[in-house]
């Protein structure tokens, strides 16, 4: 379970029936006022990922509460079922009580994977803020790479990240290089509500207002 220092993985932490009513909640941001797109980076290249956000709208390398880089509408509030689960998270993965009852993250990035998404080793540094990042996953299984601060490269561990797990970045681990090598097409458990693809969720705090 623990990958490094701050580092928590929780096979299998939201039940079937929660991994459902996520998947239902995310049918319905996308069908929101600033659907999923492919956020393009400095270079010109899209990214392979599609992303809706809660709270603050993401895009490289900065956060607003309009999306201007879509269709210029706001994006939906952060719900506060998602700040009570972001809470139990850190609980789940054993951070102090205190520490996870003030866990108050502000925005979501919303990533879907399709067969051929990925995403390349990168550190997320846009928030103003070293308090962890609460990850979900829902539907097909892929291979996460979890590197070092240092570098884009080697040491790095690699996992399968499944339908339910929970993954927490806190402490030395908030900051390290960490991407998705590859999606594993056609793994969605039957019962995750989700029929193709991958979504991550990354709930953050931005510490901006
Ligand atoms: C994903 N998302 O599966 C990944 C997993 C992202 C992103 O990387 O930026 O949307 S979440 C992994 C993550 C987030 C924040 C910090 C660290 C890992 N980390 O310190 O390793 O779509
Ligand atoms: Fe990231």
């Amino acid at each position: 379970r623990r990958i490094a220092d701050g580092a928590v993985h929780v096979p299998g932490w939201l039940s079937p029936e929660q991994q459902r009513w996520i998947a239902a909640r995310f049918r319905g941001w996308a069908a929101g006022p600033v659907p999923p797109r492919a956020a393009v980076l400095p270079g010109g290249h899209p990214m392979s990922v599609q992303t809706v956000c809660l709270g603050w709208h993401w895009q490289p390398y900065r956060y607003t509460r309009e999306a201007f880089d879509v269709n210029g509408r706001r994006v939906l509030d952060f719900p506060d079922w998602m700040v009570r689960l972001g809470r139990k998270a850190l609980a789940a993965t054993g951070s102090l009580p205190e520490t996870a009852a003030a866990y108050t993250p502000d925005t979501a990035l919303v990533n879907f994977y399709d067969d051929a998404a990925k995403m390349g080793m990168h550190q997320d540094k846009d928030e103003r803020s070293a308090a962890p990042v609460v990850s979900l996953s829902i539907g097909d299984s892929c291979v996460f790479r979890f590197g070092n601060t240092e570098s884009r490269g080697k040491p790095y561990t690699d996992l399968v990240l499944r339908s339910g797990d929970l993954f927490v970045f806190g402490g030395s681990s908030r900051f390290a290089y960490h991407g998705v090598v590859k999606v594993h097409p056609g793994t969605a458990p039957q019962d995750c509500g989700l029929e193709h693809g991958r979504i991550n969720i990354t709930m953050r705090v931005t510490g901006l207002s």
